[in-house]
């Protein structure tokens, strides 16, 4: 046990789980939790939550993040396609491909790590801010980047954290597309209660919250034909800077938060005339580094929600492990919800 701070954030958990925690509100998952999960398949219908992986297509969303190529793996000199898997026995008449595929983790559906987000923080109460993550890990120890010895990556907090967790439990969904449509709109507590209020919709401590925008749906129908106010302008997003929401949130005792749009909440300017001031993703933060709340975004979810709907329900079984994949920042994933 490691003691990696002495001041924690005013609205954090750190060490509430453990001083070495690296899964955070995933704990609240638990075998009581997952029972309650199950027992929402009735009709064994089962419903894929990504978008293709190569969607949103091009780089217009993020610069930095760019469409997944696919590179052909190659054997004696040959590539590894429609390739016989050997030439000596006659009776091998096997034919195999391989490939390899390069994919920007935060690209297309996925979560983000707890080691995605950090921000700068006194936690060593010695005047100076260092760079921290969830539970007080550290930028440069324990996010580490391509100078460090052994490589690039989270040494701790990576997405292999939560794979391990095999992220399973019940799912509960929030319609906020029927409310609000396709503009841009910050949903804060009011709005949010309100729309729970009316479709009936209850969360329990360990449920993995599904916010439905429509964002992810637009975006599969105009894949040709994407343009920036689609992209960045339009359906809704969370309003971060609300703390009645963040505050609610930490209540709620939600153990993750997916959204169907590009980072669950909108990016935040300071207020028109200045006198307030927010971090660019304040719900990041709260949820990321100060509660260990995973977040997944770019989800698929009209088709569950609309079943949903016409079924009178908001429950669901969600089956969601991240790629196992040792010190990355976030993953891609083809999550699986059965009613
Ligand atoms: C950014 O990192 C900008 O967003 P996200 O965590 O939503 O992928």
């Amino acid at each position: 046990m490691t003691k990696r701070w002495k001041v924690r954030p005013q609205n954090s958990n750190w060490g509430e789980f453990g001083d070495d925690d690296q899964i955070g509100r995933l704990n609240l998952i638990t075998s009581e939790c997952r029972r309650n999960a199950a027992k929402e398949v009735i009709e064994g219908l089962a419903f894929c939550l990504s978008v293709p992986l190569d969607l949103p297509g091009g780089n217009l969303l993020v610069s930095n993040r760019l469409p997944p190529t696919r590179t052909i793996a190659r054997k004696e000199g040959r590539p590894f396609v429609n390739f016989p898997f050997c030439c000596d026995n006659p009776d091998w008449n096997d034919i195999g491909s391989d490939d390899a595929v390069t994919i920007y983790t935060q690209y297309s559906t996925q979560w983000d790590a707890l080691g995605h987000i950090g921000y700068e923080f006194d936690a060593d109460d010695d005047g100076v801010a260092e760079v921290v993550y969830y539970n007080g890990y550290r930028g440069g120890r324990d996010i580490v980047g391509p100078d460090a010895e052994g490589g690039a990556g989270a040494r701790r907090l990576g997405i292999e954290n939560m794979a391990e967790t095999c992220v399973q439990g019940r799912g509960v969904m929030v319609d906020v597309f029927s409310r609000f449509g396709a503009d841009r709109k910050f949903v804060g507590y009011d709005d949010l209660m309100q729309i729970m209020e009316q479709d009936k919709v209850v969360v329990e401590r360990g449920d993995m919250l599904c916010i439905h925008t429509g964002w992810s749906t637009a975006v599969v129908e105009r894949k040709d034909n994407l343009d920036t106010q689609l992209l960045h302008e339009s359906h809704s997003v969370l309003d971060g800077s609300d703390e009645k929401l963040l505050r609610w949130i930490d209540s709620s005792g939600v153990s993750a938060i997916i959204a169907d749009n590009f980072a669950v909440e909108g990016f935040q300017t300071s207020s028109a005339d200045g006198s307030k001031r927010f971090p660019a993703l304040p719900l990041h933060r709260r949820c990321i580094v100060e509660l260990g709340i995973h977040l997944g975004e770019l989800w698929l979810l009209s088709p569950l929600n609309a079943w949903l709907k016409a079924h009178g329900r908001f429950r669901f079984l969600l089956t969601a492990p991240p790629l196992r994949m040792p010190g990355s920042f976030g993953s891609p994933l083809t999550p699986v919800a059965t009613v």
